[in-house]
């Protein structure tokens, strides 16, 4: 395997609504770039990024295929173009943020028939967050009712006027049969066969006038952030084509303009066009200059700002790994600084430990190949790390650095699952970890009070996948109940308790009393808890037994079982004796306190609030606003994307577990949503007491749990 400097890289996010055909045009390019010796399809679950065998089973992206290929870039000079086929679905949508640190610029697919859609504006937000660079492809121009026009209309009406077409489509639907270049003025006219070749001709005469006309537009843009070039512009009345070029490129990279193209990924029509575009005018990883970490883990300590290149320390950035329950953990990684050698002896600086690379790779889909050293800017895989997961930082031991890793939302829908047999209950911890090591957005956790594993995810399609790897790869076998709602409690009120723990058995007793005063605290608060101890009421090594029993109290809840949260509490006075107190006994203490505050501090039910975005025709609007408002919602607001409309609100999670099934049917399935975590609200009072009574009786028949 040939290795490639940082300027010779590109590594490109293909990202954007479910369905848009990333995957197929992954497929296509590696195809029309020479990888394969034919056109893989996603209809016939044989490309080389959705490799995994839940994707080929449900034809859709769950993790991010990682492929490349070779193209020749500026000066002829053969580029490697990395590319991350990334998921669109909702569900697996928190893979796509994590795996879209490793892209330097991106490709934001956009259906032409649809246009912008929900998942659209998400990954243009993290393109947004993580500073990429991105252009708009306008794909499934070969569909019936494709319009490049209406689709391009809608890209600009939302992302706004730095949107500008590089290349126009030539014809639309079934006659759909290439692009117009409008950096060069050439027409790129494609095989009928899908072989991806295009042959280079003059713009054809009925399209001569558009072309112009969008060609000029495109020459102001770039002209407009740059002084040298607005004068030349003015001058000449047009920009020589190199000026453009480069001119363009800086504009990309600087964000100031963000193209669009055009493509059907399935009839192969736009692949070299558009991996021209990638290599000639999309920024390499040095087109960064620098990354920001900082000195100690959790972005503490003093920022470092390392130069992305080879002559720098080596840093390694850890943005996925994947479990295979034969070759092991294979950790994929970007090289951040520096170049990084076949068995290198790295630290990993987020668990402080020594790792040794031995035979890292380059992966095309499923496949890894060896190779000898990877360049600042590249990205690679290795195998079996020790401890080394996803997020991490490795390195240099003397030049310490940790990158931050991806900000995910908390996991928005609990499922409880039941092992089949004692076989099962035996392994599903061990193989749930391995799974849960690839997908950072999952839980796992076990309900102190019913003891059962509880598995939180953002739908139920994530969670159907975990239990189908957990069958197929670790014959682990599982039943999923149904959704469960993450309840918190609360207080509203303060209280001033006492926990008095006293106990004469035989010769040695037990002994420990503590006051303390709860109060209420913001939302998001937590738990916070203040020695306010004068004067040695109680010695200072039982405090923290006491802060240890009002936790453990905390976590196990008051009123229906759930965890206590958002209250302070202030352990202020007590009791101690020379030889009968004990860390236990002001842990118990501390515990009684807590249950005594508890009744006097108005416990009250919190439950999970979500944002929610629905995408639909705007014929549906009243339909959707009126169901929202029905489960107990509130409809922020709304906004206008052509004929389509999107409804903004909030909404209990407890009245949203079964939406994606009523949307469909509401709206015949022409409609999307996304749904994240917003806040904790109080539960209103009767539905409380629903809730209250419903966990009483299920606790019921459970082993009564002992008072140490
Ligand atoms: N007609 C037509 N169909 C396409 C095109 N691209 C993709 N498709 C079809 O659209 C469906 C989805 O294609 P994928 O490539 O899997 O879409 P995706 O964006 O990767 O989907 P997710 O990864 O699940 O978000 C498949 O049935 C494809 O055959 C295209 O350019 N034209
Ligand atoms: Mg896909």
């Amino acid at each position: 395997m040939a290795t490639y400097t940082g300027e010779q890289i590109r590594n490109v996010g293909i990202v954007g609504h479910g369905d848009t055909g990333k995957t197929q045009l992954v497929s296509s390019l590696l195809f029309t770039a020479g990888v394969g010796n034919r056109l893989t399809k996603t209809t016939e679950g044989n490309t080389i990024t959705d490799w995994d065998e839940e994707e080929v089973a449900r034809k859709i992206t769950i993790k991010t295929g990682l492929a490349h290929a070779e193209w020749p870039g500026p000066g002829g000079k053969p580029c490697k173009v990395n590319l991350l086929d990334t998921p669109g679905y909702s569900t697996f949508i928190n893979e796509t943020k994590s795996s879209l640190i490793a892209a330097d610029c991106a490709l934001i697919l956009v259906d032409a028939v649809a246009g912008v859609q929900v998942v659209t504006e998400k990954v243009w937000d993290y393109c947004t967050e993580y500073d990429i660079p991105r252009a708009f492809v306008i794909n499934w121009m070969d569909r019936e009712l494709a319009s490049f026009e209406r689709a391009l209309e809608s890209v600009k009406e939302v992302f706004g006027r730095s949107v500008v077409p590089v290349h126009l489509p030539i014809g639309a639907e079934k006659s759909f049969r290439g692009v117009v270049d409008l950096v060069a003025m050439k027409a790129h006219l494609y095989d009928p066969d899908s072989s991806g070749k295009a042959k280079i001709e003059e713009i054809p005469a009925d399209m001569a006038e558009a072309a112009k006309k969008a060609h000029e537009e495109l020459v102001e843009m770039v002209a407009e952030g740059d002084d040298k070039l607005m004068e030349e512009f003015f001058e000449m009345g047009t920009l020589p084509v190199e000026d453009l070029v480069k001119g363009l490129r800086l504009a990309i990279n600087e964000k100031r303009i963000v193209p669009v193209l055009a493509a059907s990924g399935l009839r192969n029509i736009g692949s070299e066009s558009m991996l021209s575009f990638i290599t000639e005018l999309f920024p390499s990883p040095l087109g960064r200059k620098t990354v920001s970490g900082s000195k100690e883990p959790g972005g503490k300590g003093d920022k470092i700002e390392r130069k992305i290149a080879d002559g720098e320390p080596v840093s390694l950035f850890v943005w996925k790994t994947m479990a295979d329950p034969f070759s092991g953990r294979v950790s994929y990684f970007k090289v951040m600084s520096g170049v990084v050698k076949n068995d290198a002896a790295l630290t990993n600086f987020t668990r402080n430990t020594q790792e040794r690379l031995q035979h890292i790779h380059v992966q095309q889909g499923k496949e890894g190949k060896e190779i000898a050293e990877l360049h600042a800017g590249d990205i690679g895989t290795v195998n079996k790390l020790k401890d080394t997961l996803s997020g991490d930082t490795l390195g240099d031991k003397a030049a310490e650095i940790h990158y931050p890793p991806a900000r995910l939302p908390i996991p928005s829908i609990t499922f409880a699952i039941e092992p089949k047999s004692r076989a099962d209950e035996d392994k599903i911890g061990t193989s749930i970890h391995r799974v849960l090591e690839e997908d950072p957005s999952l839980q796992f956790s076990r309900d102190p009070q019913t003891k059962e594993f509880l598995l939180a995810g953002s739908g139920q399609q994530h969670i159907e996948v975990v239990v189908a790897k957990l069958h197929k790869r670790y014959h682990v076998d599982v039943t999923v109940k149904p959704p469960k709602v993450p309840y918190r409690e609360t207080i509203r009120g303060n209280a001033d308790a006492e926990g008095k723990h006293k106990k004469q058995t035989g010769g040695h007793g037990q002994f420990g009393v503590c006051r303390i005063k709860m109060e209420p605290m913001p939302r998001g608060g937590g738990f916070e808890f203040v020695n306010d101890v004068f004067g040695g009421a109680i010695p200072k090594n039982f405090i923290p037994s006491v802060e240890k029993g009002i936790r453990a109290a905390a976590e196990r809840g008051y009123l229906a079982g759930f965890p206590v949260v958002d209250f302070r509490a202030s352990l202020y006075d007590g009791k101690y004796h020379d030889v009968d107190s004990s860390d236990m006994a002001f842990q118990i203490a501390g515990r009684l306190a807590f249950k005594e505050g508890m009744a006097q501090a108005k416990p009250a039910l919190l439950e999970p609030i979500m944002l929610v975005e629905v995408y639909a025709p705007d014929q549906y609007m009243g339909d959707i606003m009126g169901d929202l408002s029905s489960r107990r919602g509130h409809v922020s607001g709304t906004e206008t994307r052509g004929h389509n409309v999107i409804v903004k609100g909030k909404a209990p999670l407890a009245e949203m577990l079964s939406y994606a099934n009523t949307l469909t049917s509401m709206t015949q399935g022409r409609a999307s949503y996304s749904m994240e975590f917003s806040h904790y609200d109080f539960v209103p009072g009767e539905l409380a007491q629903k809730i209250i009574e419903k966990a009483k009786a299920a606790r019921e028949g459970q082993p009564v749990e002992e008072e140490v």
